[in-house]
């Protein structure tokens, strides 16, 4: 092996990092583009949650129905809301509204996806897998990455950086 065929092997390997970096990014499917899924780093014995910001650039509306994830026996779509000084949580039952048109951001104390019994225990860096169904689009799997989700500044830290 010459130094150029070394050199462009480590160009490759480089590259090849970056592309499975790159596989927590946007993932679209139909009119849906799901933009940065992550799982929270739960605090010990805490149950984890899940989170993305789902786009739809058609002109129906559309629903995320459903929600699988790798090592999670139940991952339930939740919405999250101040009944006076209480934080209530709600099982959307029908799935969550993604409008023609609109983007519907899951984050922390709004939208998330609950995950139960989970057999992992989610660790910052780490991916998960999972499948989002929606009723027009269908299904996609995505790749969730573990993440602190602190500093909460938007697009301030490494793994809050988009690929697009
Ligand atoms: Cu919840």
């Amino acid at each position: 092996m010459n130094i150029t065929t070394k050199t462009i092997a480590a160009i490759c390997l480089g590259f090849a990092m970056l592309m499975s970096t790159a596989n927590a990014q946007d993932v679209k499917v139909g009119s849906i583009t799901i933009h940065h899924p992550w799982i929270k780093q739960p605090v010990p014995g805490a149950v984890a949650a899940a989170y993305a910001t789902i786009e739809n650039t058609g002109k129906e509306d559309d629903t995320l129905l459903k929600v699988a994830v790798e090592g999670v026996a139940i991952a339930q779509i939740h919405d999250m809301k101040m009944q006076g000084d209480v934080m209530k949580m709600d099982e959307l039952k029908d799935g969550l509204a993604i409008p023609a048109g609109k983007t519907v951001e899951l984050k922390p104390n709004s939208f998330h996806i609950m995950l139960i019994k989970a057999t992992t225990t989610f660790k910052a860096g780490q991916e998960v897998k999972g499948t989002f169904t929606f009723a027009k689009a269908g299904a996609v799997d995505i790749s969730f990455e573990v993440e602190t989700g602190k500093p909460a500044m938007g697009g301030m830290k490494m793994n809050g950086m988009k690929m697009n």
